[in-house]
């Protein structure tokens, strides 16, 4: 059955001219150049606000690790950019320890999923889209049990090096799964759960990422989804990495060197 959950609401500032959605960066200190295209895309961009939604690390084991050296120049990274423009942030399945103390060191704004953004006198629902994939029974399970705080009490107590082994684990079972079968064959966001979930928006459009299958649908007559592009720029497989960006006129989505030229 498809369970309607209440958004959060976000009002854009009038001023903004220019939004920004990534997600599914999946950085890790062997993602190179995909890190070098984040900072640059970060600093270059003309958007007035950039939505993170979710899995922008490969892990994220405790914001007491934000001080490692690769934790620490992502946070100098997202410090810099938020000077510059609004960064917010939801959560995704990779990252979902990411909590207060690195969103302050990173001058970010954490965002609930989902979020209902209001822009442009238009309405849209943000998602990481972890939670839209009912169908994967075993994940929704694990994600229950990870999500509620006392897990992450307990997990976070533990040493750092023992949460990096774990999350090195989750990512090797993840890895087995999709090299088990093609990417059409990989879990989707349900569709009754995404009209349920706009129904009780009230919006006409939904923006996530998670599937790694970027692409625009419609889902009925009055409903549409905007899957995010993931960035997969280092381990040899086709190169991909997009924006999408809402302004008055619409929605674009831009290949990322597009995205960094000046408005
Ligand atoms: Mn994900």
């Amino acid at each position: 059955m498809a369970t309607a959950v209440e958004p959060r609401e976000l009002a854009a500032p009038p001023a903004w001219s220019t939004i920004d959605f990534i997600s599914d960066l999946h950085l890790a200190e062997d993602t190179p150049r995909a890190f070098d295209a984040w900072r640059d895309y970060l600093v270059s961009t003309p958007a007035d606000a950039v939505f993170i939604l979710g899995d922008l690390f490969e892990a994220w084991v405790g914001d007491d690790a934000r001080d490692a050296e690769f934790e620490a120049r992502c946070i100098a990274v997202l410090r810099a950019a938020s000077a510059r423009r609004w960064l917010g942030f939801m959560v995704g399945n990779r990252d979902f320890l990411f909590g207060r103390d690195a969103l302050e060191a990173a001058g970010m704004n954490g965002l609930a999923d989902p979020t209902l953004l209001i822009a442009f006198g238009q309405r849209m629902l943000l998602s990481h889209g972890d939670a839209l994939c009912i169908d994967d029974v075993a994940y929704q399970q694990v994600r229950r049990t990870v999500r509620h705080p006392a897990w992450q009490a307990a997990a976070l107590a533990r040493p750092i090096a023992e949460r990096r082994a774990m999350a090195r684990a989750m990512r090797t079972e993840s890895e087995r799964y999709q090299a088990g079968r093609p990417p059409s064959q990989w879990f989707d966001a349900d569709r009754a759960t995404m009209l349920a979930w706009l129904a009780a928006a009230r919006a006409p459009a939904l923006i996530h990422g998670h599937t790694h299958r970027p692409g625009d649908e419609d889902l009925d007559a009055a409903h549409r989804r905007h899957v995010l592009s993931d960035w997969s720029l280092d381990h040899g497989a086709p190169e991909r990495a997009e924006v999408l960006r809402w302004q008055a006129g619409g929605l674009s989505r831009l290949p990322l060197a597009q995205a960094s030229a000046p408005r």
